[in-house]
């Protein structure tokens, strides 16, 4: 008799069935929320399987998918051998990198308390203020919002976006990554959400921004996705 897959017990398997159910399974799409958990995969060599949920089809609100991630929402992870050796369910990306950070007990997380907290400052700076805010902007200016007459709603996300874009500009001059000399999962949160707002095929706002005045960003942002895990966690897994 085979041995019972613990993982059969969570409803997401029945729709995206777990061909390797030792590996941690993640369900995701390349979002700048989604590719987070890619490229924390990638980085810290942890074995996974890639499911993809597809939002054309709102996979994300099946039942399937809500019973085991009830914010219904990308990126979720499931790890058969989660803590005590059980299966642990998670979704909110910035949970999910603090938890493969402490899994694998990657340096992306540093041990030492007092650079971990200031890790930790930056994935929630990220996670409270740059995801929301730069989200916002997207709907005002790429998606449904960019038809509305009354600009103010737009600008105001503009100004905000150009306050945090600063602050992190200034975060950056003198330092190779967010930590300085150390790539975190700080870097792992943010880049990804820097590039949306740039890249034509994501908001496509770098002249609303102003990129021009972000000479560190852009430095920082280049070394970013020249590295291999991220080139690789950007397209997984795959868009169509
Ligand atoms: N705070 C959440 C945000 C997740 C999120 O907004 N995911 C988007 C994609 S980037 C999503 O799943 N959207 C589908 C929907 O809202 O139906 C996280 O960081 O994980």
């Amino acid at each position: 008799m085979t041995p019972q897959n613990p993982l059969s017990a969570f409803s997401v398997t029945r729709k995206w069935p777990a061909t390797q159910p030792d590996r941690i399974q993640l369900y995701s799409l390349p979002t700048p929320n989604g590719v987070k958990v890619s490229i924390a995969l990638e980085e810290m060599g942890l074995p996974y399987e890639a499911h993809r949920v597809g939002f054309e089809s709102n996979d994300q609100l099946s039942p399937e998918f809500v019973d085991t991630f009830p914010n219904n929402k990308i990126p979720a992870i499931l790890d058969p051998q989660g803590p005590g050796g059980k299966p642990l369910a998670l979704f909110e990306s910035g949970a999910i990198l603090v938890y493969l950070a402490e899994k694998s007990g990657s340096p992306l997380l540093p041990a030492d308390p007092a650079a971990r907290y200031e890790t930790l400052q930056w994935l929630m700076f990220q996670m409270g203020g740059v995801g929301p805010m730069f989200g916002q902007l997207g709907f005002f200016h790429k998606f449904a919002g960019k038809d509305f007459e009354d600009k103010r709603p737009r600008d105001r996300y503009v100004n905000e976006s150009v306050r945090l874009l600063g602050v992190l500009e200034r975060r950056l001059t003198g330092r190779a990554w967010v930590m300085g000399e150390q790539f975190t999962i700080a870097d792992i949160a943010l880049w990804p959400w820097v590039r949306n707002m740039v890249v034509e095929q994501g908001y496509n706002a770098a002249a609303l921004l102003g990129w021009e005045r972000f000479p560190e960003l852009q430095r920082v942002l280049a070394a970013f996705v020249a590295r291999p895990a991220v080139q690789k966690g950007l397209v997984t897994p795959p868009r169509n």
